[in-house]
Protein backbone atom coordinates (compact mmCIF):
# COMPACT_ATOMS: atom_id res chain seq x y z
CA UNK A 1 0.00 0.00 0.00
CA UNK A 2 1.59 3.35 -1.14
CA UNK A 3 -0.42 5.44 1.73
CA UNK A 4 1.45 8.71 2.77
CA UNK A 5 1.65 7.32 6.27
CA UNK A 6 3.05 3.74 5.31
CA UNK A 7 6.00 5.70 3.10
CA UNK A 8 6.27 7.79 6.46
CA UNK A 9 6.96 4.38 8.54
CA UNK A 10 9.31 3.17 5.22
CA UNK A 11 11.31 6.33 5.24
CA UNK A 12 11.85 6.04 9.57
CA UNK A 13 12.85 2.12 9.12
CA UNK A 14 15.54 3.95 6.58
CA UNK A 15 16.60 5.67 9.87
CA UNK A 16 15.64 8.66 7.31
CA UNK A 17 14.69 11.49 8.69
CA UNK A 18 11.53 13.93 7.57
CA UNK A 19 10.79 17.96 7.85
CA UNK A 20 7.29 19.01 7.56
CA UNK A 21 6.64 23.01 6.49
CA UNK A 22 3.49 24.36 7.86
CA UNK A 23 1.57 26.70 6.13
CA UNK A 24 -1.09 28.51 7.53
CA UNK A 25 -3.67 29.80 5.41
CA UNK A 26 -4.73 33.17 7.54
CA UNK A 27 -1.03 34.35 6.91
CA UNK A 28 0.38 32.61 3.67
CA UNK A 29 0.89 35.06 0.89
CA UNK A 30 -0.72 33.37 -2.05
CA UNK A 31 0.84 35.79 -4.29
CA UNK A 32 3.68 34.77 -3.16
CA UNK A 33 3.54 31.17 -3.46
CA UNK A 34 6.21 30.51 -5.75
CA UNK A 35 9.04 32.70 -3.89
CA UNK A 36 8.35 30.73 -0.76
CA UNK A 37 8.97 27.50 -2.17
CA UNK A 38 12.51 28.77 -3.89
CA UNK A 39 12.79 29.67 0.34
CA UNK A 40 12.58 26.07 1.80
CA UNK A 41 15.45 23.86 2.04
CA UNK A 42 15.57 20.44 -0.16
CA UNK A 43 15.65 18.54 3.24
CA UNK A 44 11.90 19.55 3.18
CA UNK A 45 9.66 16.06 3.23
CA UNK A 46 5.87 17.09 3.77
CA UNK A 47 3.96 20.34 3.40
CA UNK A 48 1.21 20.65 6.72
CA UNK A 49 -1.45 23.14 6.23
CA UNK A 50 -3.70 24.80 8.94
CA UNK A 51 -3.80 27.12 11.76
CA UNK A 52 -6.58 27.90 14.44
CA UNK A 53 -8.62 29.84 12.70
CA UNK A 54 -8.58 29.57 8.89
CA UNK A 55 -11.59 28.48 7.01
CA UNK A 56 -12.43 26.11 4.41
CA UNK A 57 -12.04 28.19 1.28
CA UNK A 58 -8.84 29.98 2.09
CA UNK A 59 -7.47 26.18 3.14
CA UNK A 60 -8.44 24.78 -0.35
CA UNK A 61 -7.23 27.82 -1.93
CA UNK A 62 -3.80 28.04 -0.31
CA UNK A 63 -3.78 23.97 -0.61
CA UNK A 64 -4.28 24.77 -4.79
CA UNK A 65 -1.62 27.70 -5.02
CA UNK A 66 0.75 25.10 -3.12
CA UNK A 67 0.15 22.26 -5.67
CA UNK A 68 0.93 24.60 -8.43
CA UNK A 69 4.69 24.71 -6.85
CA UNK A 70 5.48 21.47 -5.29
CA UNK A 71 4.87 17.70 -5.54
CA UNK A 72 5.34 17.14 -1.92
CA UNK A 73 2.59 14.95 -0.18
CA UNK A 74 0.28 18.24 1.94
CA UNK A 75 -1.22 16.86 5.11
CA UNK A 76 -4.25 18.59 6.73
CA UNK A 77 -3.47 20.13 10.05
CA UNK A 78 -6.81 21.47 10.94
CA UNK A 79 -7.68 23.98 13.86
CA UNK A 80 -11.24 22.98 13.69
CA UNK A 81 -13.61 20.67 11.26
CA UNK A 82 -14.33 23.66 9.23
CA UNK A 83 -10.60 23.55 7.62
CA UNK A 84 -11.21 20.67 5.90
CA UNK A 85 -10.37 20.20 2.06
CA UNK A 86 -10.57 17.72 -0.08
CA UNK A 87 -8.07 19.81 -2.00
CA UNK A 88 -5.00 18.12 0.09
CA UNK A 89 -3.68 14.76 0.11
CA UNK A 90 -4.22 13.48 3.71
CA UNK A 91 -5.48 14.70 7.00
CA UNK A 92 -3.64 14.32 10.54
CA UNK A 93 -7.04 13.25 12.47
CA UNK A 94 -6.23 15.16 15.70
CA UNK A 95 -7.57 14.51 19.00
CA UNK A 96 -6.04 16.75 21.79
CA UNK A 97 -4.74 14.35 24.41
CA UNK A 98 -3.10 16.53 27.10
CA UNK A 99 -6.51 18.64 26.96
CA UNK A 100 -9.80 18.00 28.96
CA UNK A 101 -11.86 19.86 26.36
CA UNK A 102 -14.04 17.45 25.12
CA UNK A 103 -13.93 19.91 22.24
CA UNK A 104 -11.28 18.83 21.02
CA UNK A 105 -11.05 15.44 22.07
CA UNK A 106 -14.59 14.29 19.87
CA UNK A 107 -16.85 17.24 18.95
CA UNK A 108 -14.72 18.56 16.50
CA UNK A 109 -14.36 14.78 15.21
CA UNK A 110 -17.84 14.28 15.27
CA UNK A 111 -18.36 17.33 13.51
CA UNK A 112 -15.75 16.15 10.44
CA UNK A 113 -17.11 12.82 9.68
CA UNK A 114 -19.98 13.89 7.29
CA UNK A 115 -17.58 16.35 5.54
CA UNK A 116 -14.83 13.79 5.39
CA UNK A 117 -16.81 10.73 4.56
CA UNK A 118 -17.07 12.60 0.62
CA UNK A 119 -13.51 12.98 0.34
CA UNK A 120 -10.60 10.89 -0.40
CA UNK A 121 -8.31 12.33 2.09
CA UNK A 122 -6.17 9.59 4.07
CA UNK A 123 -7.34 10.07 7.46
CA UNK A 124 -3.98 9.38 9.85
CA UNK A 125 -5.04 9.34 13.29
CA UNK A 126 -2.52 11.69 15.42
CA UNK A 127 -2.52 12.10 19.33
CA UNK A 128 -1.79 15.94 19.90
CA UNK A 129 0.15 16.77 23.01
CA UNK A 130 0.65 20.06 23.88
CA UNK A 131 4.21 21.00 25.90
CA UNK A 132 4.46 24.34 27.77
CA UNK A 133 6.60 26.23 25.57
CA UNK A 134 7.06 29.59 27.71
CA UNK A 135 4.13 31.72 26.69
CA UNK A 136 0.11 31.15 25.59
CA UNK A 137 0.06 29.48 22.92
CA UNK A 138 -2.94 29.26 19.84
CA UNK A 139 -3.58 26.42 20.55
CA UNK A 140 -3.83 27.24 24.39
CA UNK A 141 -6.09 29.97 23.89
CA UNK A 142 -8.56 28.79 21.30
CA UNK A 143 -8.80 24.79 22.93
CA UNK A 144 -9.19 26.41 26.32
CA UNK A 145 -6.81 23.83 27.76
CA UNK A 146 -3.33 23.75 29.50
CA UNK A 147 -0.64 22.44 28.27
CA UNK A 148 1.97 20.31 30.08
CA UNK A 149 5.21 21.17 31.97
CA UNK A 150 7.96 20.54 30.53
CA UNK A 151 9.30 18.58 33.93
CA UNK A 152 6.22 16.57 33.78
CA UNK A 153 8.16 14.06 31.50
CA UNK A 154 6.17 11.20 33.04
CA UNK A 155 2.85 12.60 32.18
CA UNK A 156 3.57 13.16 28.67
CA UNK A 157 4.86 9.84 28.22
CA UNK A 158 1.25 8.13 29.63
CA UNK A 159 0.21 10.66 27.68
CA UNK A 160 1.79 9.39 24.54
CA UNK A 161 1.69 5.78 25.03
CA UNK A 162 -2.49 6.32 26.11
CA UNK A 163 -2.46 7.59 22.52
CA UNK A 164 -0.96 4.49 20.95
CA UNK A 165 -3.32 2.13 23.03
CA UNK A 166 -5.98 4.61 21.94
CA UNK A 167 -4.93 3.46 18.04
CA UNK A 168 -3.43 6.55 17.31
CA UNK A 169 -1.14 6.83 14.55
CA UNK A 170 1.06 9.15 15.12
CA UNK A 171 2.11 11.41 18.02
CA UNK A 172 2.60 14.68 18.18
CA UNK A 173 4.51 16.63 20.73
CA UNK A 174 3.45 20.48 20.17
CA UNK A 175 5.07 23.76 22.08
CA UNK A 176 3.36 26.07 20.03
CA UNK A 177 3.53 28.31 16.96
CA UNK A 178 6.47 30.63 18.24
CA UNK A 179 7.18 29.00 21.46
CA UNK A 180 10.19 30.48 23.37
CA UNK A 181 10.92 26.89 24.58
CA UNK A 182 11.00 24.15 22.13
CA UNK A 183 10.17 20.67 23.46
CA UNK A 184 13.43 19.44 25.57
CA UNK A 185 15.24 16.65 24.51
CA UNK A 186 14.34 14.73 27.67
CA UNK A 187 11.23 14.85 26.83
CA UNK A 188 11.29 13.77 22.78
CA UNK A 189 14.38 11.12 24.00
CA UNK A 190 11.82 9.29 26.47
CA UNK A 191 8.84 9.89 24.71
CA UNK A 192 10.67 7.77 21.65
CA UNK A 193 12.10 5.48 23.76
CA UNK A 194 8.21 4.20 25.17
CA UNK A 195 6.39 4.17 21.68
CA UNK A 196 6.30 2.37 18.96
CA UNK A 197 4.68 4.96 16.40
CA UNK A 198 6.79 7.57 14.88
CA UNK A 199 7.23 11.06 16.61
CA UNK A 200 6.36 14.42 15.53
CA UNK A 201 7.82 17.54 17.44
CA UNK A 202 6.81 21.43 16.70
CA UNK A 203 7.34 24.64 17.57
CA UNK A 204 9.59 27.01 18.64
CA UNK A 205 12.52 25.43 16.28
CA UNK A 206 14.31 27.78 14.37
CA UNK A 207 17.68 26.62 13.50
CA UNK A 208 19.61 24.17 11.61
CA UNK A 209 21.50 23.83 15.08
CA UNK A 210 18.09 23.11 16.94
CA UNK A 211 16.40 20.88 14.23
CA UNK A 212 19.18 18.86 14.28
CA UNK A 213 19.32 18.58 18.20
CA UNK A 214 15.53 17.35 18.30
CA UNK A 215 16.25 14.45 15.17
CA UNK A 216 19.50 13.54 17.54
CA UNK A 217 16.91 13.86 20.26
CA UNK A 218 14.22 11.39 18.72
CA UNK A 219 12.18 13.16 16.91
CA UNK A 220 11.29 11.36 13.21
CA UNK A 221 9.50 13.96 11.69
CA UNK A 222 9.80 17.76 13.14
CA UNK A 223 7.12 20.85 11.52
CA UNK A 224 8.33 24.05 11.55
CA UNK A 225 6.01 26.99 10.59
CA UNK A 226 7.01 30.71 11.97
CA UNK A 227 10.73 30.19 10.96
CA UNK A 228 10.20 29.58 7.18
CA UNK A 229 7.05 31.62 7.17
CA UNK A 230 9.35 34.62 8.06
CA UNK A 231 12.33 33.36 6.31
CA UNK A 232 14.36 33.64 9.78
CA UNK A 233 15.05 30.30 9.50
CA UNK A 234 18.79 30.31 11.12
CA UNK A 235 21.08 27.58 8.27
C1 LIG B 1 2.91 24.82 15.27
O1 LIG B 1 4.51 23.17 15.69
C2 LIG B 1 4.08 24.07 14.74
O2 LIG B 1 1.80 24.02 15.25
C3 LIG B 1 5.16 24.99 14.24
O3 LIG B 1 5.59 25.90 15.23
O4 LIG B 1 5.57 28.10 14.05
O5 LIG B 1 6.99 27.75 16.09
O6 LIG B 1 7.59 26.67 13.93
P1 LIG B 1 6.48 27.17 14.78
Amino acid sequence: MNSIYQNILRQIAKRNKLLAVLIDPDTFQIENCSNFFKYLPQQVTHLFVGGSTSERKKTSKTVLCIKKFSKLPILLFPGDAKQISDAADAILFLSLLSGRNPEYLIEQQLKAVPVLKNTNLEIIPTGYILIDGGKESTVERVSKTKPIAQNQVEIVINTALAGQYLGKKLIYLEAGSGALNRVNNRIISEVKGAIQIPLLVGGGITSAKDLQAVFNAGADMVVIGTAFETQSFET
